[in-house]
C-alpha cells in the first residue's frame, strides 16, 4: 500500500518485507566493520539509540556537534560501503514515491532496544534539502512521532512496523520527527531490536 501522509510524506507499508532477510544480513555485515555505538550529544548527553552508518558519507554526533565525515572515528577508515540490495531498495521505494533522480550516498542505520527513544528533531545536516531521506524500519515496532515545521508543532504517532518505508521529501523534509519508544512484542527476526535506515544524498563540504 502506498499512502500520502501529507504532501511530500508517503508511506510504504511492508515495501521491505520480501527482502528482510538479506537486508538483516547486510546490516550485521556494516556493523562487524562499523559497530554501533551510543553517541555523545553536543548538548552532553548520550544518544540512547545506537548508531552506525554505511556509503561515502556517515553522521556523527559529538561534544563538538553533528557532521556528516567519509570516516568512522572509532577506527579512522572509511564507512563501510552501501551494499546494493541496501541502496537499490531505497532508490525503488524513492522511485514509486515520485523521486526518480534519488541517488542515496549515506545510509545512518539505529538500533533501539527496550529503553530507546529518539527526541523531536529535524534532519537539516545534509545540504541539499530538496533530496527526500528515506526510512527503512526492521524487525520490533516503533512508535513514531511526526510533527510538523515547527518544534511545537502538533505532533502524531504512528506504528512504524518491520518492512515498513517512508519517503520524506517537499515541504515534508524539513518536519519535526522522533521516536517515543517500541512496542512490548517482540519480532521473529530481531527480538526486542528495532533497526531503522534511513537513506540521504549528502552534499560533500566544499
Ligand atoms: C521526517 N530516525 O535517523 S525514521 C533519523 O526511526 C531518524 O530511527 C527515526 O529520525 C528512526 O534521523 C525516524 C523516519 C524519518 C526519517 C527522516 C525524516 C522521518 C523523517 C526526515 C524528515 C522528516
Ligand atoms: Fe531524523
Amino acid at each position: 500500500t502506498r499512502e500520502e501522509l501529507e504532501t511530500g510524506a508517503v508511506l510504504m507499508r511492508q515495501f521491505g518485507t520480501p527482502h528482510a532477510t538479506g537486508l538483516l544480513q547486510s546490516l550485521h555485515e556494516i556493523a562487524q566493520q562499523a559497530p554501533f555505538r551510543h553517541m555523545l550529544t553536543p548538548g552532553g548527553g548520550t544518544m540512547s539509540a545506537a548508531m552506525t552508518s554505511c556509503g561515502a558519507l556517515g553522521w556523527v554526533s559529538s561534544p563538538r556537534g553533528y557532521a556528516y565525515t567519509t570516516q568512522d572515528p572509532l577506527s579512522q577508515r572509511p564507512w563501510p560501503a552501501m551494499p546494493a540490495n541496501l541502496s537499490t531498495l531505497a532508490q525503488n521505494a524513492a522511485q514509486a514515491a515520485g523521486y526518480p533522480d534519488f541517488a542515496p550516498n549515506a545510509c545512518l542505520l539505529n538500533c533501539y532496544q527496550s529503553n530507546s527513544h529518539m527526541g523531536l528533531h529535524q534532519d537539516r545536516d545534509e545540504g541539499d534539502i530538496t533530496q527526500p531521506i528515506v526510512s527503512l524500519s526492521l524487525g520490533r515496532t516503533g512508535l513514531f512521532m511526526w510533527g510538523g515545521p515547527e518544534r511545537r508543532s502538533r505532533v502524531r504517532t504512528f506504528a512504524l512496523d518491520h518492512g515498513d518505508i517512508l519517503v520524506w521529501g517537499g515541504p515534508a523534509r524539513l518536519h519535526y520527527h522522533g521516536i517515543k519508544g517500541l512496542a512490548p512484542t517482540p519480532h521473529p527476526l530481531t527480538g526486542l531490536t528495532r533497526f531503522n535506515m534511513t537513506f540521504r544524498h549528502v552534499e560533500a563540504h566544499t
